[in-house]
């Protein structure tokens, strides 16, 4: 079965990093509102929801995907790019270590969850402002006696390279070329997002079902003209955050 670790949104979301939108009111309600619908679904689609207690000191901890990296076989805790999210990482540790052993990125690396896509034994890690060439040199050794490769990918243009692109399916990708590079990804084939939502290559893939932010609806009907199971999600208030919609679970496997 899958699990799906999630947790409430922030009361100070107000005050979370901002990279490279500008600051708009966030209506909490909303978000908690949309954060719920979120949850429902990955419920609906199998996850068991393991839903974490709200961190009033930590703006951003509702976006969970950037604290750690879990893989079939470990667990790795990130160190966060933004020193305000370092301290969201003792909680996760702890929703974690019944699921998996878990290992940690050391100084000087730094690693958002964001920036780490995994196809498979294939991880990509964006080089990004929160994270390093060196958190991905660490990744590879810990991951490596499990078979997995870590390969480092340039991008711009959005925080994360998970903003820049998802996988579909083990073998495809949903991408924003004009972000990140398609000759990055030699060994998948690419689906393009909508040319007029830059910000849609971000999808959840949980089984045979694609979660797509609801904003998105162009990029959504490529996905179900080509026999995806495309289901929109309700996002935009978080979007707000800069978050998108994998950033907001944790979701993995279990016995
Ligand atoms: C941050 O800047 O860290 C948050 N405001 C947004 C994090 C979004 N996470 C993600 O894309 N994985």
């Amino acid at each position: 079965m899958r699990v799906a670790i999630t947790r409430g949104v922030s009361p100070a979301i107000g005050a979370c990093e901002l990279t490279l939108l500008e600051r708009e009111a966030i209506d909490i309600d909303n978000a908690r509102a949309q954060h719920s619908l979120y949850e429902g679904i990955l419920e609906e689609l199998g996850c068991r929801v393991e839903h974490l207690d709200e961190e009033p000191g930590f703006p951003d901890s509702v976006f969970v995907e950037d604290i750690a990296v879990v893989l079939d076989e470990i667990a790795v805790i990130t160190r966060p790019g933004a020193l305000s999210r370092r301290g969201e990482r003792a909680s996760i540790e702890r929703a974690l270590v019944p699921h998996r052993p878990l290992k940690h990125i050391q100084a000087p690396g730094i690693l958002d969850g964001g920036d780490v896509m995994v196809v498979a034994k294939s991880i990509y890690v964006g080089l990004s402002t929160r994270s390093n060439a060196e958190a991905a040199r660490q990744l590879g050794g810990l991951v490596a006696s499990h078979g997995y490769r870590v390969m480092k990918v340039g991008f711009s243009g959005c925080l994360h390279l998970k903003s820049a692109v998802t996988a579909v399916s083990d073998d495809t990708l949903l991408i924003n070329p004009e972000w990140v590079d398609a000759s990055a990804f030699p060994e998948h084939s690419c689906i393009h997002v909508d040319p007029a939502e830059p910000r849609a290559a971000n999808v959840v893939r949980i089984g045979n079902a694609v979660l797509f932010a609801a904003e998105f609806p162009q990029t959504g009907e490529r996905l179900s003209a080509l026999g995806y199971d495309a289901r929109p999600v309700e996002a935009s208030e978080l979007a707000k955050a800069e978050g998108a919609l994998t950033c907001c679970s944790l979701i993995f496997e279990v016995p």
